[in-house]
Formats: C-alpha cells, structure tokens, sequence
C-alpha cells in the first residue's frame, strides 16, 4: 500500500516537472544581438545598443554573427565577454565565442546589481578595439 503510493506520488512528481520544464523556459527573458560584421554589436531598434537585466534573472540570449575581417584559427568570428565596469573583471560564465549564424546561450544575469560592459575577445578587424556595449543589471 505505502509502496503503490508512493510510486504514484513519484509518477505525479516526474509528471509535474516534464509539464512545467517548457514552462520554466518560457520564463526566460530574451535578448537578441547581432554581431555584425563592421565589428559593432547591434540590436534591432536601438540607436546605441544597451542590455538591462535584473539580477540573477534567467536570459536567453540569442545571438547573430557575421563575419569581418579576420576570425580566429577556431573559427569563432567575434566574442561576448561580460566585464565588470568598475575594474574589468571577467563575469564567469559570460566568456563566449560566437561561430557565424545564431546560436543561443542559456545564462544567469550577474547577481551584482551595477555597469557592466560587453567586449569582442576576438581580434575581428581593425574596429575590434571599439566592439563594446554597455550592459547594466538592476536590483
Ligand atoms: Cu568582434
């Protein structure tokens, strides 16, 4: 009897969680950038592209490259690196390396309310040095 019930509690648990886990998903908030090939990040509407997140929120972030002028060995052809404003720090897990086409990433926005900033790591033309972006996480 204990048995049957619980295996019947297990099967109703796995149930819930194979329901919600599209659910969960969905509530993720996405955001869509293009790394362009003038080696500029770029997003649709917005003059000077700007992330906002609030802290810890779950994003997917789906991102658009084309290739510049030169791409690294590995055939990345620009990165997505989250840095601390204050002292150019790397956020871990924000080191990306992006292939040409869209690829989507499932990341936590930063725990630290505050400025961040965006780079290329990838040396993908003589503008790399200006492929930046502001990226700021509210409380
Ligand atoms: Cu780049």
């Amino acid at each position: 009897m204990i048995h049957k019930i619980f295996r019947q509690t297990c099967r109703i648990t796995l149930a819930t969680c194979v329901l919600l886990a599209p659910l969960v998903r969905a509530q993720e908030h996405l955001i869509e950038v293009l790394a362009d090939k003038d080696s500029r990040y770029k997003i649709a509407g917005e003059r000077t592209p700007e992330i906002t997140v609030k802290a810890g929120q779950q994003l997917l972030l789906r991102i658009n490259a084309r290739k510049a002028k030169t791409w690294n060995r590995d055939g990345s052809v620009h990165g997505f690196s989250l840095l601390r404003a204050k002292d150019r720090s790397k956020v871990p897990g924000w080191d990306l390396l992006l292939k040409p086409g869209t690829q989507e990433f499932h990341l936590t926005a930063p725990s630290e309310a505050g400025e961040y900033v965006v780079v290329c790591t990838v040396i993908c033309s003589e503008e790399h040095e200006g492929m930046t972006m502001k990226f700021i996480v509210t409380p």
